[in-house]
């Protein structure tokens, strides 16, 4: 087939993603307080990563130092110029602004640690994105309150995004609330609680009604915050992030197509409530079916109502399958199988550019907004040669066949699409294993997983690949 030489819209935002605590390190620096994330041990695909009750000595916590991202941005944001960023998409340790997440006063030195950040970014003209809680709360929340099981983490939540809106709001246009707020819909894994939400279930604990729970109250905080931004500001965009991994009947029978169905009803509730403002008629069916007496208020249904999001961000990394084995609601621990159409990466997960046309699409037949791509990639072990090189074609190919998919679903369908912000575009600490060897970067950092290295920044050969892709917008893949 011939090359598809068509370009993006023009300012269609090209960029990459990265996390607080996957990058930074300087966890003590600053007058940070700790987050959940510091207390996170090393795994590995086999070992799932523990979180221990304080910091241990005999334990290695990755996150501590990450790449030192804190010392060293100046030298990164430069990289990223070099590439052709229009955006950067981070978020904020929300334990750097508020050390235990319930103060009145927020942290200077942290606030002046972000204006650094964001002023070096726009000194490029790289628009700042921002996310407001990813993948960690201030471990005081935690330990004090129970996590997002307490609606008071509702205030405290919406204090922080409101000194941050008021702070940066000249600086940053582009916002989201919650990073991958769907992705406790595996509740049997408390670990996910625990970092999205900061809950540790207690023995005999219905895990599945907490999640609802903690859901409610993160989205009533988002949608309030949502509020709060616009009326600041009315120019901010503040959007969803969802994890958007599509969910296939493994046949055609009807009844794999109805199970399909309720799976996708059954994680992307949070955008359907984020984007319309109420919940889904099936969810609260459910609620009732399950008999889960939940804390939702009128006035939380109202505050819904008046905080929808700008836009959905979203990150694609896969798809997902299921077959209908009987039970009619749908559990994720469970439901999955293996796609035969499909191959995995070496962590098992199960690549799928088609997936990401086919998400584009369904995002915006329901909800008829704006999309932006705010994390994508491929999670690698990458070779680093003698002379300083990487070649990696593999990580090239992946997203070559997602972009190329991508330009169809805005070129060919008309989606609506703001941006792609390929997640890791600098190798940093995986929020899965706490590996550093599950690369995504265009850029290499010289560590390993337990620390070990230069932390000496090079460009791999995906790094020439992806500047030409911008410079080209899109038309040379
Ligand atoms: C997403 C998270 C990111 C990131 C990415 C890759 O779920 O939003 O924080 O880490 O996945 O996952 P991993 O680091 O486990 O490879």
């Amino acid at each position: 087939m011939a090359e598809d030489k068509r370009e993006f819209p023009k300012d269609f935002l090209w960029g990459g993603a990265v996390a607080a605590h996957q990058l930074e390190g300087g966890y003590q620096d600053g007058g940070k307080g700790l987050s959940i994330a510091d207390l996170f041990t090393l795994g590995d695909k086999d070992h799932p990563r523990t979180i221990t009750k304080k910091i241990e000595a005999d334990q290695y916590y990755p996150n501590h130092k990450a790449i030192d991202f804190y010392h060293r941005y100046p030298e990164d944001i430069k990289l990223f110029a070099e590439m052709g960023f229009k955006c950067f998409r981070t978020s904020i340790a929300w334990s750097r602004i508020f050390p235990n997440g319930d103060e009145a006063e927020p942290n200077e030195e942290g606030l002046k640690f972000y204006d650094d950040l964001f002023d070096e970014c726009l000194k490029y003209d790289i628009q700042p994105v921002v996310t407001l809680s990813h993948f960690e709360i201030p471990l005081h929340l935690v330990q004090e309150y129970g996590g997002w099981r307490d609606r008071k983490l509702i205030k405290f939540f919406v204090h922080f995004a409101d000194v941050c809106f008021k702070r940066y709001h000249n600086k940053v246009k582009y916002w989201m609330t919650f990073n991958e707020i769907n992705n406790q819909t595996d509740f049997e894994a408390a670990g996910h609680l625990y970092t999205d939400s900061g809950i540790v279930p207690e023995e005999g604990e219905d895990n599945e009604k907490l999640m609802y729970q903690a859901a409610h109250y993160e989205l009533v905080a988002s949608a309030q915050a949502v509020k709060l931004g616009h009326q600041l500001d009315p120019d901010l965009q503040i959007g969803s992030m969802i994890a958007m991994c599509p969910i296939y009947p493994l046949t055609s029978k009807p009844e794999d197509i109805l199970f399909a169905q309720r799976a996708m009803q059954t994680r992307y509730w949070f955008s359907d409530v984020h984007a319309n403002g109420f919940y889904p008629q099936w969810l609260l069916n459910f609620f009732e079916k399950k008999n889960f007496k939940l804390d939702i208020t009128t006035a939380d249904l109202a505050q819904l109502k008046e905080g929808t999001v700008d836009y959905i961000g979203f990150s694609y990394y896969m798809s997902f399958t299921v077959k209908y084995t009987g039970h009619e609601d749908y559990n994720e621990a469970h439901d999955l199988v293996p796609n035969p159409y499909v191959k995995a990466s070496e962590w098992g997960w199960q690549i799928d550019p088609t997936g990401l046309r086919y998400a584009l699409n369904w995002f915006t037949d329901r909800y008829h907004l704006p999309l932006f791509v705010v994390e994508n990639g491929l999670g690698a072990v990458d070779q680093l040669t003698e002379d300083h090189k990487v070649h990696d074609d593999y990580r090239i190919k992946y997203m070559h066949d997602h972009i190329l998919q991508m330009k169809r679903a805005v070129l060919d369908d008309g989606v609506d699409l703001m941006g792609y912000t390929p997640w890791g575009c600098i190798d940093l600490v995986s929020a899965g294993t706490g590996e550093m060897s599950k690369r995504y970067g265009f850029i290499y950092v010289d560590e390993d997983d337990h620390g070990n290295g230069s932390l000496d920044r090079y460009r791999k050969d995906s790094f020439y690949w992806f500047k030409n892709v911008i410079e080209t917008n899109g038309a040379e893949l």
